[in-house]
């Protein structure tokens, strides 16, 4: 006789999940103040990005209202955005950055 034929409503087996961390797109957002060399100094310092990317990135931002310049961890997103935020304030320049889930 078989032997897994008890209570149909009971779950027998299931694949095994490796269930991934969410992602988080971090965010620029456009305003009409902050100077366009700062942002790219920003997607410089806290993005890794070389001159030629952080420029088009920037005028993506400038042009569209906001762009995503990253995906990352929770944490890490965090920290860019809060490094970001920092940065901006420190200098007087009213750059925002957001996260969003994926
Ligand atoms: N719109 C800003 C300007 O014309 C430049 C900018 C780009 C600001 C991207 C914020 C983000 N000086």
């Amino acid at each position: 006789p078989r032997e897994d034929e008890g209570d149909p409503s009971v779950v027998v087996e299931t694949r095994p999940k490796t269930k991934r961390p969410p992602l988080y797109k971090v965010m620029l957002l456009n305003d009409d103040y902050t100077p366009m060399e700062f942002v790219v100094a920003v997607l410089e310092r806290f993005f890794g990005m070389n001159h030629a990317e952080a420029f088009e990135i920037m005028l993506t931002v400038h042009k569209k209202g906001l762009a995503v310049v990253g995906v990352f961890s929770h944490e890490i997103a965090e920290t860019k955005v809060a490094q970001v935020m920092d940065f901006a304030r420190r200098h007087q320049h009213p750059l925002q950055c957001t996260m969003e889930k994926e």
